[in-house]
């Protein structure tokens, strides 16, 4: 087989290879004024908490200043997050929801 047969029948299969969007975090931040239960409220409205794990993501927040409520993509995150802000804010309570890069 000449050489140039040989190339003919090399196949090269080109794999597209998807690019993993980069994953944003929605954090809680705490507050002196937003009442505890509303927090756990809004965990659970908005991103389908139990009540168990809305009051753990509510409680570290409170202890430690901030806590993860969820990761996952950019567009999502930010929608999340200013529901769950616009929520507080319609019920007077300056909660906020944040979102930052993984990473
Ligand atoms: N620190 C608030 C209080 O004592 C409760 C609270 C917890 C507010 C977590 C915001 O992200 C927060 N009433």
């Amino acid at each position: 087989m000449s050489d140039n047969e040989v190339a003919r029948k090399v196949k090269v299969k080109v794999k597209p290879k998807l690019e993993r969007p980069k994953l944003y975090k929605v954090m809680l931040l705490n507050d002196d004024y937003t009442p505890r239960e509303f927090v756990v409220g809004v965990l659970k409205a908005v991103f389908h908490m139990s009540e168990e794990a809305g009051y753990r993501v509510m409680m570290t927040a409170h202890k430690m200043g901030t806590s993860v409520v969820v990761v996952c993509v950019r567009d999502i995150a930010e929608t999340k997050a200013k529901a769950a802000t616009d929520l507080a804010k319609e019920a007077g309570f300056p909660l906020l929801f944040t979102t930052e890069p993984e990473e």
